[in-house]
């Protein structure tokens, strides 16, 4: 179970991602089977993960929907056999439905990563009735029609007060505040300009007062800045890993793991770190 120095600690924590996805931006068809998703995350964990985000549909912009059954062939498997070889670190489901989210706590599942932040009140029931803690993502509509509801005259104030209402949406549905983790959703209904600007007023979310996971890697907004491939956005996603980390994030969802966590740990010691008195 995922304990509570997850949630009480400034982290920093980090979330290897597993997609089990034929289609996802950057590993689509890497890890559609089941073993080689499970060998992903035993490296992820190598690498020092704090958890693993299991996911069986691609949220990239325009991404086809997949049937729930599809998703819990795709996402299950991999949970039981990753509990079945006694791995030790909390697994997330990364889903919005809630038949998913069912059989993947069933099968071994520690929390939910909604990128709808509970839209969907029997996904909010299921969560509520297991307890089981969940990420809260920032997005407007969906990812087939998100990017044309990328129009925010203040988009840290507007993506505050939306995440606001989820959590108290999620707690109307019975899900204890503590249990909840706020993410911004960078790149869901943000241009690159949002999500630059999302990360450069990223402490203002900490008003929210609920820890903070903050999702960069590899994203098109580093893209755009550094004119980078999707392979090659690394050095990109560290930078903003260590902006996000010294701005208060607790938590970082990447791909390149061990990379994020050096990086993650120096932004948190800066961030820690008492300046010495200077010369006068
Ligand atoms: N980003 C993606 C998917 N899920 N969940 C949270 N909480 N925050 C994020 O920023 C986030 C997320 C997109 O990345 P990825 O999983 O690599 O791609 P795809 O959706 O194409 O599978």
């Amino acid at each position: 179970m995922i304990g509570t120095r997850l949630f009480d600690g400034p982290g920093p924590f980090v979330m290897g991602i597993v997609n089990a996805t034929p289609d996802s931006f950057s590993d689509g068809g890497r890890f559609l089977d089941p073993g080689a998703a499970v060998d992903h995350a035993l490296r992820l964990a190598e690498e020092g993960a704090d958890a693993v985000d299991v996911g069986g549909e691609s949220t990239r912009p325009g991404a086809p929907p997949v049937a729930a059954a599809e998703e819990i062939r795709r996402v299950v498997p991999v949970v039981e056999r990753l509990r079945a070889r006694g791995f030790p670190l909390p697994i997330s489901v990364d889903t919005s439905k809630a038949e998913v989210a069912r059989a993947a706590l069933a099968a071994g599942a520690d929390l939910v990563n909604d990128v709808r932040a509970l839209a969907d009140p029997e996904l909010a029931r299921v969560v509520a009735e297991a307890g089981a803690p969940v990420v809260l993502m920032h997005m407007r509509g969906t990812p087939a029609d998100m990017a044309a509801r990328a129009v925010y005259r203040d988009v840290v104030a507007e993506v505050r007060d939306e995440l606001a209402a989820a959590l108290a949406r999620a707690e109307a549905a019975g899900v204890a505040r503590e249990r909840t983790i706020l993410d911004p959703g960078l790149g869901f209904a943000k241009t690159a300009e949002h999500s630059l600007a999302i990360l450069a007023g990223l402490a203002a979310l900490k008003a929210l007062g609920r820890p903070l996971l903050v999702g960069p890697s590899r994203k098109s907004f580093i893209g755009k800045v550094t004119g980078a491939r999707v392979e090659a956005r690394l050095p990109g996603t560290l930078a903003a890993v260590a902006v996000a980390v010294l701005a208060g994030a607790a938590w970082v969802r990447v791909h390149d793991v061990a990379a994020a966590r050096e990086a993650a740990r120096v932004a948190a010691a800066i961030r820690d770190a008492v300046p010495a008195a200077g010369p006068r």
